[in-house]
């Protein structure tokens, strides 16, 4: 049987994209760090959650999609500078490079949850599912803090 050169060619340029694939799915490849919820006041429809994706594989993976039964629509935000204001902004996806980390923390990247459809109280546990560019997911349950609460470890750290 004879394989063209053009063939050969396209077999070995297909090869770093199987080796990535034999790796793992994207969800498995991945670790959410300190997710958490904020928690809002009585009547406040909308909040948001905040984790770190840590991404210790070769290959670059890409947070595409994020859903929660507590809220009607749940979207991907980032905090952006616009005439002096920080306004949110929906944005198509969340890349979180190989052997790196992506932070969604306060004034940056978060997932926002619009329409809460129950009261959050502290300490709830929200289920969070992340989808990610493969189709692959991740199932988190998200705790709720009020917003300062994880300042707490950092100056804990600078005391030291
Ligand atoms: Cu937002």
């Amino acid at each position: 049987m004879h394989i063209g050169k053009s063939a050969l060619l396209v077999l070995v340029s297909l090869l770093p994209t199987l080796s990535a694939a034999w790796a793992g799915n994207a969800a498995d490849s991945l670790a959410v760090q300190e997710p958490y919820v904020l928690a809002v006041p009585p009547g406040v429809g909308n909040t948001a959650a905040y984790m770190v994706l840590k991404n210790p594989s070769a290959a670059q993976h890409t947070l595409t999609k994020a859903s929660s039964p507590a809220a009607r629509v749940t979207e991907l935000h980032t905090h952006m500078h616009v005439n002096g204001m920080m306004e949110m902004r929906p944005v198509k996806q969340i890349d979180i490079p190989a052997k790196g980390e992506t932070s969604l923390q306060p004034g940056g990247l978060h997932v926002m949850l619009i329409g809460l459809k129950i009261p959050l109280k502290e300490g709830d546990a929200v289920p969070l599912t992340l989808t990610f560019e493969d189709g692959s997911s991740k199932r988190i349950d998200a705790p709720v803090k009020k917003a300062g609460m994880t300042m707490a470890p950092m100056q804990d750290h600078l005391h030291q």
